[in-house]
């Protein structure tokens, strides 16, 4: 065996978005592409003579991936690989892996929620020691060394075909100098879910007949996390896992658990035989959407009502010491932050800000919009323990869903909310509607727009109460004096053109008036945004692709 430098030359598109590295499968097929990325990371982070986790969520070139990145890490120093049994590890069980074995880091093969297949996208992204997402600072320095990047190394043997390392069985063996263990993928994640939930109340939930669930894994990552953890474990009726095998497309479709998505699932809640409970996640297992008889729980308010009842759940009976949310997601968590005089941060969008508030111990629980839910389990967010936060929940009270959300929106007031996506637009287009709003935002405070006075209006900017670090340009927030909101983005995650979110919500304080219609309900918003930004006549669409 021996060390083989290859030359190579960098490209130019290597700049990681909201979540990783990801672009079409054929982009990661180019010759050198793949390799570049990940001798960017090697050469810019601290791994030689290290553990490093690895895995994905199964999609495909999952696999090649794999084979190439085990061969790079062998050529590159790495003392040790953890892999995932067939490569596969959901996002959150690979941050619990890095975690539990003090690993230097972790890198996953996922495009989250986006089709999988030849022609559609793949992603990688790099996890640092603590678990969780590569700050800024650290994607910067693998994007940058990425510009430069002349040679690659990896690892060559005349007997060593790029498809045929074993990492099927559960074992260890060597590639080189270095060790490649093959783990099992669900175990170690199954028993930190035991420590933090009351399994045994769960199971004793689940015997009483009345009580009927299915969680959906969309065929992607979480369909063996599920299975063995509810119905192996806490003894849900076989079959409650559904599209359990996960597939390298997907089964051909989206693994995005909302409600255009899952709509199946949906279905199956509707009407008075519909099920008590339901739950989808996505294609590396790390978000949620949750579900009861006839209702939906918005990821908002989810976020909010696991804050508000954690002390009844046995992994944070003692309390929790602070919330986060991102930037774009509903103040429903600020309410309860409040009522409970818990600290409350507001981050941008994506999962790496909230590392170092979880690391410092400021945040207990954390939450976004787009259907991810977390705590300081984890430095991911995690899709199977928001389903098993909420039947914990479920099992303590004895209430349905949608007792469970009456209750809070009587006690907290209710905070409605939607996001509007208008995905593949004209990506000239789109940033020249970005550029239109920020040349205006600072004339709004004060004027009245709609019937609705702004009282504040400026261009996101965190600034990290831990590190100091600042990220400006996070997108345009504009709030209004009875504490609604629209809120105007670009995705960082998309691979075709330009995605624009707009995020709307509005506050009713007054529990007696519960609308059944959130649209209608947010109809005066939509029509400030469409009149702030002008979307129909810059986009040339006349609706949102995707109303979440
Ligand atoms: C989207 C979501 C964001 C989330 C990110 C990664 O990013 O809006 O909240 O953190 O996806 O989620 P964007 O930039 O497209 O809005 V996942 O499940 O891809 O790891
Ligand atoms: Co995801």
């Amino acid at each position: 065996m021996s060390i083989q430098t290859v030359s190579t030359q960098p490209f130019s598109d290597q700049k990681p978005g909201t979540s990783g590295l990801r672009k079409k499968v054929r982009v990661f097929q180019q010759p050198h592409y793949l390799e570049n990325f990940v001798q960017a990371i090697f050469d810019t982070q601290p791994l030689q003579g290290g553990v490093l986790v690895l895995g994905g969520d199964g999609r495909f070139y999952n696999r090649q991936a794999i084979q190439i990145i085990l061969r790079m890490a062998a050529a590159n120093g790495i003392a040790k690989v953890l892999v995932g049994q067939g490569g596969i590890l959901s996002t959150p069980a690979a941050s619990h892996l890095i975690r539990k074995y003090r690993t230097q880091g972790g890198i996953i093969l996922s495009a989250s929620h986006n089709p999988g297949g030849p022609d559609e996208d793949f992603g990688i992204k790099f996890n640092a020691s603590n678990g969780g997402p590569a700050a800024e600072k650290i994607t910067e320095a693998i994007y940058a060394r990425s510009k430069q990047i002349d040679s690659y190394r990896l690892l060559q043997a005349d007997d060593l075909d790029i498809d045929r390392l074993d990492i099927d069985q559960v074992g260890s063996s060597q590639l080189g100098e270095m060790q490649v263990e093959v783990v099992d993928s669900v175990k170690d994640y199954a028993e930190l879910m035991q420590h933090l939930f009351d399994f045994e109340l769960m199971r004793s939930f689940f015997d009483n007949a009345n009580f009927s669930m299915c969680f959906d894994a969309m065929h992607a990552v979480t369909g063996p996390y599920a299975r063995y953890i509810l119905e192996e474990l806490l003894g849900a009726p076989p079959g409650s896992v559904i599209n359990a095998q996960p597939l390298e497309d997907f089964g051909g479709g989206h693994p995005d658990p909302n409600l255009v998505h899952a709509a199946e699932l949906v279905a199956m809640t509707r009407g008075s035989k519909g099920l008590d409970f339901a739950a989808a996640s996505d294609g590396d297992g790390d978000r949620n959407m949750i579900l009861g008889r006839d209702c939906f729980v918005t990821p908002s308010d989810s976020l909010a009502i696991m804050a508000a009842n954690a002390r009844l759940i046995p992994g944070y009976a003692h309390g929790i010491s602070g919330i986060a949310r991102s930037m774009p997601t509903s103040q429903a968590a600020d309410r309860v932050a409040e009522a409970l005089e818990l600290p409350c941060y507001e981050t941008p969008t994506g999962w790496k800000f909230f590392g170092n508030l979880l690391d410092a111990g400021r945040i207990s629980l954390c939450g976004e919009e787009s259907f991810g839910s977390g705590s300081d389990h984890v430095r991911e967010k995690d899709g199977l323990w928001a389903v098993l936060f909420w039947l914990n929940l479920l099992a303590v009270k004895g209430h349905s869903v949608a007792t469970i959300l009456k209750e809070h929106w009587a006690r907290f007031g209710r905070n409605y909310y939607s996001r509007h996506d208008y995905e593949a637009i004209d990506t000239q287009a789109a940033e020249g509607l970005m550029a239109h709003l920020r040349d205006q935002f600072s004339q709004l405070p004060g004027q009245e727009i709609g019937g609705y006075r702004v009282s504040y209006a400026d261009d996101f900017s965190y600034s990290d109460p831990v590190d100091a670090s600042v990220s400006a340009n996070q997108g345009i927030r504009i709030g209004f004096e009875d504490g609604s909101r629209v809120v105007f983005r670009l995705s960082g995650t998309g691979t075709e053109g330009a995605t624009l979110r707009i995020y709307l919500e509005s506050f009713e304080p007054d529990p007696a008036k519960q609308h059944e219609d959130t649209q209608e309900v947010l109809q005066p918003l939509i029509a400030i945004a469409e009149q702030l930004a002008q979307i129909r006549q810059r986009t040339g669409r006349e609706a949102p692709t995707v109303i979440t």
